[in-house]
């Protein structure tokens, strides 16, 4: 049978069986990583072939996971392992909020990059409206608007633009992501009431680190059309498995000038005379917080394990791939 998986840990996942029932499965052989030759193992929203258990009808063996159309991965907090968040997935909602946590654009730009890789589109979501918004806040979120993503603000709170985010959402498979606290289960219960997510105090967040969400789990709305994958919160997202050279093309408003840049798909657009993004960095054309994520993530990917300089020609290397506060 079908099914689609809708939480796990350890080998033991939740499925949503093609005939509506839900139940609890192993891998048979413990062995679906090496069935798909795929480096993750299962995450929400996954497509897979199982069998029902002979002598318990909610009890069940994962055969094999289908081909997936996308997945939104990151890696885990040292760079070195990939984990899947979620697969097959219409739309990527990044949650932010103006304060408690505070509005960190620089993760913003780490969620788009990686929503850009998986192909899929970005709404960006400014939660907690109720809390205000200061003037530069707003102003960095119409530059988000202007690139060509989508942004709506909602208070999980009072309730405000929360039809509007229900409309957004309603019939995709949407992955949220966002900082701990930020409120993502919050928006889940406002959507969808009755949900019964667990929502936790940020006080207690911040002073102990404390996620209330713990792993990741989709969830079917009551019109049997939507899908919400509420996922725990992230200090931090680093940034793999991209080619320092193509990282380029996930900034939209970087990628359209490569071509006018003189030393073309080599520029490394950190120095170069005739570097186009530079030109445009210099007639504020481009938003100059968007270029420092930019050289930063560079510098990261460059500065990663296992990344190899391309040979013949040498550059100065961009700045090294520091973490700092506000890549939090
Ligand atoms: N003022 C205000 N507070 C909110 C709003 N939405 C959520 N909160 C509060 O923010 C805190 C964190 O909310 P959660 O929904 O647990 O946040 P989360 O993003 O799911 O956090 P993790 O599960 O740890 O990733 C709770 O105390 C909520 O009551 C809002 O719109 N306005
Ligand atoms: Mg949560
Ligand atoms: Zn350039």
């Amino acid at each position: 049978m079908e099914g689609t998986v809708l939480s796990g840990t350890n080998n033991l996942f939740t499925l949503l069986g093609e005939d509506g029932q839900r139940r609890l499965c192993g891998i048979k052989g413990k062995r679906i990583k090496e069935i798909e030759g795929s480096y993750n193992s299962l995450a929400a929203g996954d497509l897979v072939d199982f069998e029902v258990d002979a002598h318990d009808p909610l009890r069940g063996l994962i055969l094999r996971m289908k081909p997936r159309r996308n997945v939104f991965g990151r890696f885990n907090e040292k760079g070195q392992a990939s984990q899947a968040i979620a697969a097959n997935v219409d739309l990527v909602a990044c949650v932010v909020s103006p304060k408690l946590p505070p509005f960190r654009p620089r993760f913003v730009d780490r969620v788009a990059v990686l929503a850009e890789a998986a192909r899929v589109p970005l709404l960006i979501i400014l939660n907690k409206i109720d809390l205000g918004l200061s003037e530069d806040d707003e102003d960095r979120l119409a530059e988000y608007q202007d690139l060509g993503y989508e942004v709506l603000t909602a208070s999980a709170s009072t309730g405000e633009g929360i039809e509007e985010l229900r409309e957004e959402l309603e019939g995709k498979t949407t992955v949220f992501v966002g900082q701990s606290g930020v409120g993502k289960s919050s928006l889940l219960n406002a959507i969808e009431p009755g949900s019964g997510r667990r929502t936790g105090e940020v006080s207690e967040k911040f002073s102990r680190g404390r996620h209330t969400t713990t792993m990741s789990e989709l969830l079917l709305l009551a019109d049997g059309r939507t899908r919400i994958a509420d996922t725990p919160g992230f200090r931090r997202l680093a940034l793999r498995g991209i080619e320092a050279d193509s990282l380029v093309a996930y900034f939209p408003e970087l990628a359209r000038l490569v071509p006018a840049c003189a030393y073309g798909l080599s520029c490394t657009h950190s120095h170069e005379t005739g570097c186009a993004i530079r030109v445009a960095l210099e007639a504020g054309e481009i938003h100059p917080d968007r270029y420092e994520s930019y050289l930063r993530i560079r510098g990261e990917l460059e500065s990663s394990i296992g990344y190899e300089k391309p040979k013949g020609r040498s550059r100065p290397s961009v700045r090294p791939g520091r973490v700092t506060e506000d890549d939090e």
